[in-house]
């Protein structure tokens, strides 16, 4: 699922994260392309003019315009509305301690995929350390009982089943079994019904009554793309829904469902199905998602962290002392305390996309820079904004105050001095310098 979706939106991602000025312009066709794109994707239109309106309202401000990388934070709004629209943050399922038993109430039309979703639920809470009972009350459909008695048998979990036509006493007696029996979860798993159907509505209803259940799951199939969301709007009025169970993600669905649900209902994705076998269900992460969808590595934390880091003015000066190479070890080392401040030099290159995986943990030795920062850190001042005059008497107090070696400081100014003659070359090659200045500003 969200193939399509994701291959247009990592598309805008990619165009956008390396350009370090936009206009007003490039954000309206991006904008206009994301809502062609959410829109083929079957997206509620209401859902779609909300996205596209807070994105341009956001994205238009000077700020992002102005700031050292415009592309990035850009692709930062889009993300964060993407978030908010998958519904902000995980929602767990809200269980109750294990001295009383907590009833899972799942529910849905027929073959949304509601059997198979107890056993997988069943399953997982148990690996989590929880005893889960489940319940047959699909007392309709021929052999639904067998079916979920052969699952439950191949995850090895309990199934309470009752030959009777009454869903409601089932309901009822599997939860005074799971107390009895100390049970802490009671999965119930009801028969597949269409909203219209008034009867069956109100059998829903009851069983609900009589088990008060803590989450009362809609199983919802994704394929079914916008209608999930008209099918989760019905049942929720009539039953009162806290959640959704979105199966067949792994289906070639488009997205609507995933992407419209939360926005209209209110209610959010718990969890998703991913596959027919048991172990096919996945928590529901807003923030993966949409980082999938925008196909990024961690560009959004990357963002953040220069945000916090790195002033409009900070940048400017730094490329004016790197043009005019009066960039001194002063600047360097306060290069590396930003750096620091960002996290590990290692973690903050695999945030960079495209760098991810292409650095192995040889390739920045994190030790040889902290004896560098030594080595400036012994330095005067005046030493560090001018390392010329550092001869060796001082060399030697240096590397006595750094714990290195006169060689190490040597080979330090050395590098610097390198260093400080290739980013000249750099600054006089525009192509090269708009190259190296959007990492050093995303740094
Ligand atoms: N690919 C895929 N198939 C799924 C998923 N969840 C369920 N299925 C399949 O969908 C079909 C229906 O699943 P059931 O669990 O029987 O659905 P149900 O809602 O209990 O159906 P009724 O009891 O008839 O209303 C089965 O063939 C399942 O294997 C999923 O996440 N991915
Ligand atoms: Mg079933």
């Amino acid at each position: 699922m969200l193939d399509r979706i994701t291959d247009k939106f990592s598309e805008i991602t990619r165009e956008f994260s390396g350009k370090n000025r936009i206009s007003e312009k490039n954000i309206e066709d991006a904008v206009n392309e994301i809502k062609v794109t959410l829109l083929d994707a079957d997206v509620n239109l209401r859902v779609v003019r909300r996205f596209v309106n807070k994105t341009i309202k956001e994205a238009s401000g000077e700020d992002v315009l102005k700031s050292i990388n415009p592309g990035q934070m850009f692709i930062k709004i889009v993300y964060d509305k993407m978030v908010s629209l998958l519904g902000d943050s995980r929602q767990e399922l809200e269980l109750k301690g294990p001295d009383t038993v907590s009833v899972i109430l799942l529910l849905g039309l027929q073959g949304a995929g509601k059997t198979t979703a107890a056993a997988k639920l069943a399953k997982r809470l148990q690996s989590e350390g929880r005893t889960p009972l489940m319940a047959a009350c699909d007392l309709i459909r021929p052999a639904a009982v067998e079916q979920l008695s052969v699952l439950g048998e191949q995850i090895g979990i309990e199934v309470y089943k009752e030959d009777t036509k009454n869903a409601v006493k089932v309901a009822r007696n599997a939860l005074k079994y799971a107390k009895k029996k100390q049970y802490d979860t009671l999965i119930i798993d009801t028969a597949g019904r269409l909203q219209i159907d008034q009867d069956m509505m109100k059998e829903i209803i009851a069983v609900r009554d009589a088990v008060n259940p803590v989450e009362a799951l809609l199983v919802a199939d994704a394929m079914t793309g916008q209608n999930a969301v008209e099918i989760a709007e019905t049942f929720d009025k009539e039953v009162s829904l806290t959640g959704v169970i979105l199966t067949k993600f792994d289906s070639d669905a488009r997205g609507g469902a995933a992407l419209s649900l939360k926005s209209i209902t209110g209610k959010p994705i718990k969890f998703i199905g991913v596959g027919e076998k048991v172990e096919d269900l996945e928590p529901f992460y807003p923030e993966r998602i949409a980082s999938r969808i925008l196909g990024m590595g961690d560009v959004v934390s990357l963002v953040e962290k220069a945000q916090e880091n790195a002033t409009q003015e900070e940048a400017e000066e730094l490329e004016k002392k790197i043009i005019s190479a009066t960039f001194t070890l002063e600047d360097y080392l306060l290069q590396f305390q930003k750096m620091r401040k960002m996290g590990s030099i290692q973690s903050l290159v695999s945030m960079i996309p495209g760098m991810a995986g292409k650095i192995g943990d040889g390739d920045i030795d994190e030790k040889a820079i902290k004896r560098e920062e030594a080595i400036i850190l012994s330095m005067t001042l005046q030493e560090r904004r001018n390392h010329r005059i550092v001869g060796p008497p001082r060399k030697k107090r240096i590397a006595a105050g750094s714990g290195t070696s006169v060689a190490e400081v040597n080979r330090l100014i050395k590098k610097f001095d390198k260093m400080r003659l290739m980013m000249k070359k750099i600054a006089k090659n525009k192509k090269l310098q708009s190259q190296f200045m959007a990492q050093m500003g995303g740094m």
